[in-house]
């Protein structure tokens, strides 16, 4: 987000609120490297924060009103509401409902948020495009509420307020991947997080003569709320045919070779393949993040490739536009290994590519996807940034 950027924002806040911002704060997105819907399940994930990300100005209020604009929804207007009423989820208020539900779950948790105030947000990361806009609104408003009301917190709170809000206020089962990297991102450094135990490890996203290409299909996500909980139901069912004879708690504590060997537990193929997927992909992460530090690239960049093929035939999370980009991909010389990040159905997928191969590739990755999809995709070098944080003005 660059200086201009900002001072544009701060003209619009004091345009629409007749006074000045007096604080900003900034929340990235994510792309998860490998590990892909793992979080639920048990096992290891390796996302890391990006740049680009949701800014947000703040000025505190002598009254108990929050407003609300977003420069991404300029047509919703200014949504308020007030701090002495119950605090419930509306869909018509659209992304304030993030709002909403970071500080109904602070408040319940103790916390004194007893002031209004004015908020302008924008976001430079695509809305619903798997760079989970979503978890970076989240974490936004918690660090800006941890800051303006000297909230006493540490960080992994505001991670697991975030993960409630998409759980019990908007209604998404997801895991913890998407608040944790963007709650503790460090520039420069892939977070490895076992999330059973919530310890993490942070990786050197370094990748040589490479970049991360990020590539969005620009496919509106339909449905995608209602397929993840069923993957999730899936899962957790095939665990449970897992433990009649297994002692386990999570798909995450299997071995391949150990899965393979109980696999006929299972009662249906479909839920077969999506817990294969997942025990998979867990030692699929577990190998990558060894090949990342010992700079073996084209061995992790072929990790990525299986992680979308399985994604692509035992999750069945990708479709057709996230495979023709993929696929794309796989076709130009200097890629080592690409897939869909995030929860697909649409959204974003990435590309491990040499650096001096990326414009030429995103001409032909572009032409080829167009010429099968019908419309474009768009193309971002990702820089790997840091957490949510207060900017310095
Ligand atoms: C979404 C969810 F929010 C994450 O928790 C994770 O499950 C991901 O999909 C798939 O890996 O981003």
């Amino acid at each position: 987000m660059n200086k201009e950027m900002i001072n544009k924002l701060e003209g619009r806040f004091e345009e629409v609120f007749n006074v000045q911002s007096t604080a900003q704060y900034f929340s990235p997105g994510r792309v998860n490297l490998i590990g892909e819907h793992v979080d639920y399940n048990g096992g290891h994930v390796l996302p890391c924060a990006i740049t680009q990300g949701t800014i947000g100005l703040v000025k505190l209020r002598d009254d108990k009103t929050v407003n609300c604009l977003s420069e991404n929804f300029e047509d919703l207007g200014v949504i308020s509401f007030n701090l002495d009423e119950e605090i419930v989820f509306e869909k018509v208020d659209n992304w304030v409902n993030y709002v909403k539900g970071v500080i109904k779950y602070l408040k319940e948790a103790g916390h004194s948020i007893d002031q209004g105030f004015d908020l302008l947000i924008f976001g430079d990361i695509p809305n619903g495009a798997g760079l989970s806009s979503s978890a970076s609104l989240e974490l936004l408003i918690g660090v800006l509420l941890e800051g303006e009301f000297n909230l006493d917190l540490e960080r992994i709170d505001l991670i697991k307020t975030g993960q409630k809000v998409e759980n019990e206020f908007i209604g998404l089962n997801t895991g913890i991947m998407d608040q944790f990297a963007i709650g503790m991102g460090q520039a420069d450094n892939a977070i490895y997080l076992d999330v059973n135990t919530l310890e993490y490890t942070l990786v050197p996203a370094d990748f040589g003569d490479n970049v991360i290409l990020i590539m969005n299909t620009n496919k509106r996500r339909e449905l995608a709320e209602s397929k993840y909980n069923q993957r999730r139901s899936e899962c957790e069912a095939a665990l449970k045919e897992l433990q009649t004879k297994l002692d386990i708690h999570t798909l995450g504590d299997l071995s391949n070779e150990e899965f393979d060997a109980n696999q006929a537990l299972i009662s249906q193929e479909n839920l077969l393949k999506r817990a294969r997927h997942a025990v998979y992909e867990n030692t699929r992460t577990q190998q990558a993040v060894e090949l990342l530090r010992a700079n073996q690239l084209e061995e992790f960049g072929d990790l990525l490739n299986q992680s979308h093929i399985s994604l692509r035939d035992d999750y069945d999370v990708t479709g057709k536009e996230l495979d023709a980009l993929v696929q794309a991909a796989w076709n130009q010389t200097g890629v080592l290994g690409a897939r869909m990040t995030g929860a697909g159905m649409g959204g974003c997928a990435i590309a491990l590519i040499n650096k001096d191969k990326v414009n030429d590739a995103i001409e032909k990755i572009g032409q080829q996807y167009k010429d099968l999809i019908g419309y474009e995709a768009s193309f971002y070098v990702a820089e790997v940034g840091d957490g949510a944080k207060k900017l310095q003005v």
